[in-house]
C-alpha cells in the first residue's frame, strides 16, 4: 500500500503541524498553538516566513517587537489558559533568537509551555560564516542556539527534513506534560526551513493532547492522610499547581469541611478569597502576619503545587516548628519530594479530592481554626490601613494599590513581575476570583509585565487587564505597547514613577550600602547619582507608542483616570508618580541576602551582624 505524502517545506510542514494540535483536559478541546508570534530576519524569513504567509487563515500571525517580549506574550496566555495553550515564537539567527532567550528562563522558571523556533545557520556550512554566526571554539554545530538547552525543558535542531516529525511530537508531549512543561525549543537551520520534503499525511492529522489528571497512589496518599489526622496545626500552602489544576473549588470544600487554615504563594494566590476565614492571604518573605504567624507554629504543612522558592519558605525560616512534617501534593516529583515531604504525586484536583473524602469527620482544633479567622479579620484591618493611608504630597504605593483594587472587578486580571510592586501585590491585592492575580515571580523579570499583559487580555479578552509597572522595568521593555496598540488589544497600564530601582534602594539599604547606584538622577560632582532627578517623561513616551495616557497627580485623581480608562477602547497608561520614602511596612520575613563579610562601612558591619543572627533560624527541613 502506498501511503500518501505531501511536498511541502519543512517550515510549511510545521506550520501546517501546529495549526492541527489542540489540547484536552477534562473533555474540553482547545487549539494547543493559538498563533506565531514573530520578527523576521534572513534566519527565518523565507522558510518560516514564507511559510506563515501560505497558511495565514489556519496559523494567525503576530508581529512583536522583541523576541523577548513575544516569549512572554506566550507565557503569560499559557498561565492564563492553565497551561493548556500557549503561542510559537519564530526569531532570525543570532541576536534575534538570543533576544528570546531570557523569555525561554521565565517560562521554564514558571513552568509555562512556550514553544520557541529560532533560526539558525545554514546546516549546509556554505560560504560561512553566516551573517550573525558565533564561530563557537566548541566548533560549527554549536551556535547561539545552544544558549536555549539550559533553560528549555525539550531541545532539538532540526538538521534534516526526515527529522521533524519525530521532533515535533516530541515536543507536544513536552508542552502538555504538566510535570515537565517549560521552553521548548526547536532550533531551524534557515536552509533546512525551505527544503522540500514528501512528509506523511498522518502528520498533518488532527491530533489532540491529552492533559491528565494522576490520581494519588493509594499507600502514599494513606500516609498524608495519616499525618494530616494526626496533625494539631495543619496549614496548606496553595501554589500555581492549584491554579492550573482548577482545583480551587476542591480547596474550598476541603478547607469547609476540615478548617485547615490556607497560606498562598505568589503562583497561587487567588487559591482561596481574600475574606474567606480560613484564608491567611500571603506567606513568607512577602507574607501576612497571620500567615507567617501560623506557618512558625505549624506542624504538618500541606503543600499544594508548589516549587518552594526561597520567597514562600522565607530562605527555608517560615517553618519553625521543630517537629514541622511536610506533605506534597505535586504533579512533579521533583517538587512533591521536597523538604523530605511524604511525596503525593498528582494532580491537584484529583488529590484534593481524594484527601476529602478519606479525612471524612475529621477537623482542625476549633482553637487553630479560630486563630486563623482572627488573623483573617485582622491582616485586613491592616490592609484598609494602607489602601487609605491619605499621605502626601504624593500618595504611597500601598494607596494606589489600594485605589486600583477598588476599581477592579472580582474577575478583573492584575500582572506585575518586578520591583517593589509584587511584594506589595502579594501582602495587599484582595483576590476575588483564581485567574485574578497574576505576578510573575518565578523568574521575576523585569520587562515581563506589558507583554505578559497582552498574553493574558488575547487569552481571556472579557477581562479587564491591568499592567502594574515600575519605571524602570517600564524603561527596559516598553515596545510591546506598539503590538497592543497594532492587535487592537486593550490593556490598562499603570506607570509607577519613583525615579529609580526602589526595590533593590530598600535591599541596598538593609545590606548597609545605602541604596548606592539604585536612583535615577543626574551624576553629581562627586561622582555619585544623587543629582537633580531627570527629565524624563514616560507618560510622553507611552503615547508616543500610541497608548492614550493620563496623567494622575493626587489619589483622587489616579481614581478617576481608573475611571475613565475603563471607558478607552484602546490600550490606556495611567502614569501616577508616588513618594518611594513610604513604603509598606506590614508583614514579611526574613530573606537569605548575604551580606558582605567584610567591608570599611560601618553601616555593612552591622548589616552582616544582624545578617549572622537571621541565618541561624535557617533550617534543613530533612
Ligand atoms: C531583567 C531584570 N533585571 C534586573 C532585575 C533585578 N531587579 C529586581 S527589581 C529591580 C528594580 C525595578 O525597578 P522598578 O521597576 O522601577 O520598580 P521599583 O523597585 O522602583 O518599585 C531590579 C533591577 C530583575 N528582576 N530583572
Ligand atoms: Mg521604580
Amino acid at each position: 500500500m502506498t501511503r500518501s505524502a505531501r511536498r511541502l517545506t519543512m517550515a510549511q510542514a510545521l506550520v501546517e503541524f501546529l495549526a492541527n494540535q489542540y489540547s484536552e483536559r477534562d473533555g474540553v478541546e482547545q487549539r494547543l498553538i493559538a498563533g506565531c508570534f514573530g520578527i523576521f530576519g534572513h534566519g527565518n524569513v523565507a522558510g518560516v516566513g514564507q511559510a506563515l504567509q501560505q497558511y495565514a487563515d489556519r496559523l494567525r500571525f503576530h508581529q512583536a517587537r522583541n523576541e523577548q517580549g513575544m516569549v512572554h506574550v506566550a507565557s503569560g496566555y499559557a498561565r492564563q489558559r492553565n497551561r493548556l495553550a500557549t503561542f510559537a515564537c519564530t526569531s532570525s539567527i543570532g541576536p534575534g533568537a538570543t533576544n528570546m532567550v531570557t523569555g525561554a528562563a521565565t517560562a521554564t522558571a514558571n513552568r509555562l509551555p512556550v514553544l520557541l523556533l529560532p533560526g539558525d545557520v545554514l546546516a549546509t556550512r556554505a560560504g560561512p560564516p553566516v551573517l550573525q554566526q558565533l564561530e563557537s571554539a566548541g566548533g560549527p554545530d554549536v551556535t547561539a542556539n545552544d544558549c536555549f538547552r539550559p533553560v528549555s525543558c525539550y531541545w532539538d535542531r532540526i538538521n534534516r527534513s526526515e527529522q521533524l516529525p519525530g521532533s515535533v511530537l516530541e515536543a507536544m508531549r513536552v508542552l502538555t506534560d504538566p510535570a515537565e512543561t517549560g521552553a521548548v525549543t526547536l532550533a531551524l537551520p534557515q536552509d533546512v526551513q525551505t527544503e522540500a520534503f514528501d512528509y506523511p499525511e498522518e502528520l498533518f492529522a488532527r491530533r489532540v493532547w491529552h492533559v491528565p489528571r494522576p490520581v494519588p497512589e493509594p499507600a502514599v496518599l494513606a500516609r498524608a492522610v495519616e499525618m494530616l489526622r494526626g496533625a494539631r496545626r495543619p496549614l496548606i500552602v496553595a501554589g500555581g499547581g492549584v491554579i492550573y489544576s482548577e482545583a480551587t473549588d476542591a480547596l474550598r470544600a476541603l478547607v469547609d469541611a476540615t478548617g485547615v487554615p490556607v497560606a498562598e504563594t505568589y503562583a497561587g494566590k487567588g487559591s482561596m478569597p481574600y475574606d474567606h476565614p480560613s484564608a491567611l492571604g500571603a506567606i513568607g518573605v512577602t507574607g501576612a502576619d497571620g500567615a507567617n504567624a501560623m506557618a512558625r507554629e505549624a506542624d504538618v504543612v500541606l503543600g499544594l503545587g508548589t516549587r518552594w522558592g526561597d520567597f514562600a519558605t522565607a530562605s527555608h525560616s517560615v517553618f519553625a516548628n521543630p517537629d514541622v512534617r511536610f506533605v506534597n501534593v505535586n504533579v512533579a516529583s521533583v517538587d512533591a519530594f521536597k523538604h523530605a515531604a511524604t511525596p503525593v504525586v498528582a494532580d491537584a484536583r484529583v488529590a484534593l479530592e481524594a484527601l476529602h473524602e478519606a479525612l471524612a469527620g475529621w477537623r482542625a482544633d476549633d482553637e487553630w481554626r479560630r486563630a486563623a479567622a482572627e488573623h483573617n479579620r485582622a491582616w485586613d484591618a491592616a490592609v484598609e490601613r494602607v489602601y487609605r493611608a491619605g499621605h502626601g504630597p504624593l500618595p504611597s504605593q500601598g494607596e494606589v494599590i489600594g485605589a486600583l483594587n477598588d476599581a477592579a472587578e472580582p474577575r478583573d486580571v492584575v500582572v506585575c513581575a518586578a520591583g517593589s510592586m509584587p511584594a506589595d501585590l502579594h501582602k495587599l491585592w484582595r483576590t476575588r476570583d483564581p485567574k485574578g492575580f497574576h505576578v510573575e515571580y518565578g523568574n521575576s523579570c523585569m520587562g515581563y509585565e506589558i507583554p505578559g499583559g497582552l498574553g493574558i487580555k488575547l487569552a481571556d479578552p472579557d477581562r479587564e487587564v491591568f499592567v502594574m509597572i515600575g519605571d524602570a522595568s517600564y524603561l527596559m521593555a516598553p515596545q510591546e505597547l506598539v503590538t497592543a496598540v497594532a492587535e487592537r488589544v486593550k490593556l490598562i497600564v499603570v506607570l509607577v514613577q519613583n525615579h529609580g530601582y526602589a526595590s533593590i534602594g530598600s535591599l541596598s539599604e538593609a545590606s548597609g550600602s545605602a541604596r548606592f547606584g539604585t536612583q535615577f538622577r543626574y551624576r553629581d560632582d562627586d561622582g555619585s547619582f544623587e543629582g537633580g532627578l531627570l527629565p524624563v517623561d514616560l507618560a510622553a513616551n507611552a503615547a508616543s507608542l500610541g497608548a492614550r495616557v493620563f496623567v494622575a497627580r493626587s489619589i483622587n485623581e489616579f481614581r478617576d483616570a481608573l475611571k475613565a480608562a475603563r471607558d478607552v477602547d484602546r490600550t490606556v497608561v495611567v502614569h501616577v508618580e508616588t513618594d518611594p520614602a513610604e513604603y509598606v511596612t506590614i508583614g514579611g520575613a526574613w530573606w537569605d541576602v548575604a551580606v558582605a563579610e567584610v567591608s570599611t562601612s560601618e553601616s555593612v558591619r552591622q548589616a552582616r551582624a544582624t545578617y549572622e543572627r537571621e541565618k541561624r533560624k535557617q533550617r534543613f527541613y530533612l
